[in-house]
């Protein structure tokens, strides 16, 4: 009789144990439900919502360092040597990047919006003056028309008579203020008296300050959280017609300003970017810990360069069989105008030797030439990002 209480107790008690442990454990994963929940019901590019304002206006200071590589052989190379050249740089610009004309359209299912970049200089973390710093390097305007001429003898030897004349050789000297923001270039000023489309001005970033990309239309991520900033449209369309198969025509995943929350390892990351003209992806690399902050890298793998013979899937990038590169460089020439411009990871970092080797004083270093991105996984939040790509001119010899 003395027992038996004590017994009751002691289950009474486990009962209660096991009772608190299982609300613990229900409590544990219907909290986390609910936090998730919270998140993608939050996480959403509707007015009012905790995220709208900082998409309009990212808070975190976006740096653009511009690195240029002068040529310092430029004699020997019009004789046939390699060219040598040595990198110069950075030269800093702080971009200030802000979501224009937001409007809701679709019945408010989809944000339409352009993306603004204005360009700052900081000479506090440049190594010099860009309206003083001469940099000798490949005349663009020149290798263009070149490029276009090639078809006949006849009219390439004309153009280097006509060149001649003009006194623009194929390499020219210009400040870094002049090649990013833009030069009157002679060759061109000649060109444009016949040719009313032919713009003067020459400039890598060329009326690029203050202007956009062209209109965006994105998935507000209401409906699926998995959409959440999901561009639909890029000037109204659903796909780009730079590329010759509709895989490298597709404009899929961000802008790169907003990711998804509830991220997860196995899955890749694609960013639509205007200035590459096409969609890239990346995958998770490691955990980091960004300030504090848990965070996935997220980095490209080398198949997104990489050739048709490596990865068939980017066939549509050579628009004609004689214009595929190798791995690690894109051609950017149909969405420039015709210009042979290429585009590359910086000192074409996961690039083929042969790259490297054309041109003296590359060195890919992982850490410094790396492309990556550093998101929250719970919240999708950019912790850090390092979006580095490198503008090279293509030698055809
Ligand atoms: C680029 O090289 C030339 C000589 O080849 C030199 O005069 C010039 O100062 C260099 N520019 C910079 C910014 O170092
Ligand atoms: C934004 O809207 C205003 C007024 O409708 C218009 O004048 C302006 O051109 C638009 N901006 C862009 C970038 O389209
Ligand atoms: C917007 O909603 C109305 C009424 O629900 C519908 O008739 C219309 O087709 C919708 N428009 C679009 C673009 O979805
Ligand atoms: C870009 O425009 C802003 C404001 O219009 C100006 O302050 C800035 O100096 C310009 N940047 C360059 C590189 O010209
Ligand atoms: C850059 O070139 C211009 C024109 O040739 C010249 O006036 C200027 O002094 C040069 N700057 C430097 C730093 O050599
Ligand atoms: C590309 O997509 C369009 C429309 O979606 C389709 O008509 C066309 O057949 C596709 N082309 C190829 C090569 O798959
Ligand atoms: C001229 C040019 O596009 N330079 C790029 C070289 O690489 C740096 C980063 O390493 C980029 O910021 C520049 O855009």
């Amino acid at each position: 009789m003395s027992r038996r209480p004590f017994a009751i107790y002691t289950v009474g008690a486990l009962c209660a144990l096991l009772l608190v442990c299982g609300i613990g454990l229900i409590l544990g994963q219907v909290f986390r439900t609910l936090m998730h929940n919270r998140l993608k019901k939050e996480i959403v590019l509707v007015e009012g919502s905790r995220v709208f304002e900082s998409w309009k206006r990212p808070p975190p200071p976006v740096f653009m360092e511009y690195f240029f590589f002068n040529v310092t052989n430029v004699d020997e190379i019009l004789k046939g040597a390699k060219p040598i050249v040595t990198q110069v740089g950075p030269y800093t610009y702080r971009e200030y990047r802000y979501k224009d004309n937001v409007t809701m359209v679709e019945n408010g299912t989809m944000v339409s919006a352009y993306n603004t970049k204005s360009f700052v200089f900081l000479l506090e973390k440049s190594v010099g003056d860009p309206t003083v710093d001469n940099i000798t390097t490949v005349n663009i305007p020149a290798w263009a028309a070149m490029n276009k001429a090639k078809i006949s003898f006849f009219r390439s030897s004309m153009l280097n008579m006509w060149m001649n004349s003009l006194r623009t050789g194929l390499f020219t000297t210009r400040t870094v203020h002049e090649l990013l923001w833009g030069y009157e270039d002679s060759l061109l000023v000649k060109i444009s008296t016949t040719n009313r489309e032919v713009e003067k001005d020459f400039g890598l970033m060329i009326k690029k300050n203050g202007s956009n990309d062209g209109e965006f239309v994105f998935h507000t991520g209401e409906q699926n959280y998995l959409d959440y900033g999901r561009v639909k449209t890029w000037k109204g369309q659903r796909q780009l017609t730079f590329w010759s198969t509709n895989e490298s025509n597709s404009i899929a995943g961000s802008d790169g300003s907003a990711f998804h929350p509830l991220l997860n390892k196995d899955e890749r990351i694609y960013i639509f970017t205007p200035d590459l003209c096409r969609t890239i992806y990346m995958d998770f690399e490691k955990d980091v810990v960004v300030k504090g902050i848990p965070a996935y890298r997220f980095t490209p793998p080398s198949s997104v360069l990489a050739s048709k013979e490596e990865n068939p899937a980017n066939e549509g990038f050579c628009v004609t069989s004689n214009e595929c590169l190798g791995t690690g460089v894109l051609k950017v020439s149909p969405c420039r105008k015709g210009a042979p411009v290429v585009a590359s990871f910086p000192h074409f970092y996961l690039g083929e030797d042969k790259y490297i080797d054309a041109i003296g004083g590359m060195s890919p270093q992982r850490e410094h030439h790396q492309t990556f991105l550093d998101l929250n996984p719970t919240t999708g939040i950019i912790v850090l990002s390092a979006l580095r790509l490198n503008k090279t001119i293509s030698f055809h010899r």
